[in-house]
């Protein structure tokens, strides 16, 4: 076996050596932790008025036996963690569910369109953090279904506005139809789409009460409002569409674009 002092002018080399094979070792036993990897999720939507979910499953710690004990949420963008969740091993929640009540006092009632970055902390059981950042857009409750078919005043439209949340406000407008004249209001709990005057007849006829003929009055336009029902599931979709009695019409009717409302 060979000897190597390193020069080491101390007898004998042995205790040197030995000294220089036992730091390895000892390094061995007390590996550097590593930090977290925190993954905030990828870009989402979420219908204006609903739960959002936060979601950091994607993140992980790179060390064995090691794991998230917090993970925490920045919705305002103010350098404060506003919603958390902690637990031991395997480790903490990853998923969050932030209801509307809890985000719009940090976030204001969310701008349509708009893209929201939500900051992410995840922090390993020996306290090193890792950050992220999720982004989100906030997305209407209510889709253009088109099939609008002109009349005397160009295409009749509809728009839907309200959170379709239980007993908020909900406004149906329809405007530019013909004046003075007859318009049928259809609501319908599917979506037919069938051939209709030399249009298309987008909602179904399976809604009781519906057609309902209504007066377009001098403006041409019907303004409905009301308040929208509670006890509807999550994700229900409803289905409307006005025809009017218009003589610029193909066959003598006119219809408005159809729309959707899907409850958040
Ligand atoms: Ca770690
Ligand atoms: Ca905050």
């Amino acid at each position: 076996m060979p000897t190597v002092c390193f020069g080491a002018r101390r007898s004998p080399c042995s205790t040197v050596i030995a000294s220089l094979l036992v730091f390895p070792v000892l390094g061995a036993g007390v590996a550097a932790q590593s930090p977290p990897v925190a993954d905030a999720g990828d870009f989402s939507f979420f219908v204006t008025g609903g739960a959002i979910t936060l979601d950091a499953s994607g993140s992980s710690d790179p060390d064995a036996g090691d794991f998230i004990e917090t993970f925490e949420w920045d919705l305002d963008d103010d350098g404060n963690f506003d919603f958390s969740t902690t637990g031991g091993a395997p480790g903490a929640d990853p998923v969050l569910v932030i209801q509307p009540n809890e985000y719009i006092p940090l976030l204001g009632v969310p701008v349509e369109g708009l893209v929201y970055g939500f900051g992410l902390r995840a922090t390993d059981s020996t306290g090193l953090s890792d950050f992220d950042t999720a982004m989100f857009v906030f997305t209407s409750p209510w889709a253009d279904l088109g099939n609008s078919l002109a009349g005397t005043n160009g295409a009749p439209l509809l728009v839907g506005e309200g959170t379709l949340l239980a007993d908020d406000p909900v406004t149906l407008s329809l405007t530019s139809a013909l004046d003075n004249t007859t318009a049928f209001f259809i609501a319908g709990l599917t979506q037919l789409d069938a051939p209709f005057k030399g249009g298309v007849l987008v909602p179904n006829l399976d809604l009781a009460g519906f057609p309902l003929a209504l007066p377009t009055g001098p403006l041409g336009e019907i303004i409905i409002n009301s308040t929208w029902p509670a006890g509807i599931p999550s994700g229900f979709t409803t289905y409307y569409q006005y025809w009017v009695i218009d003589p610029a019409g193909p066959v003598g009717f006119s219809a408005s674009n159809a729309i959707s409302g899907t409850t958040p």
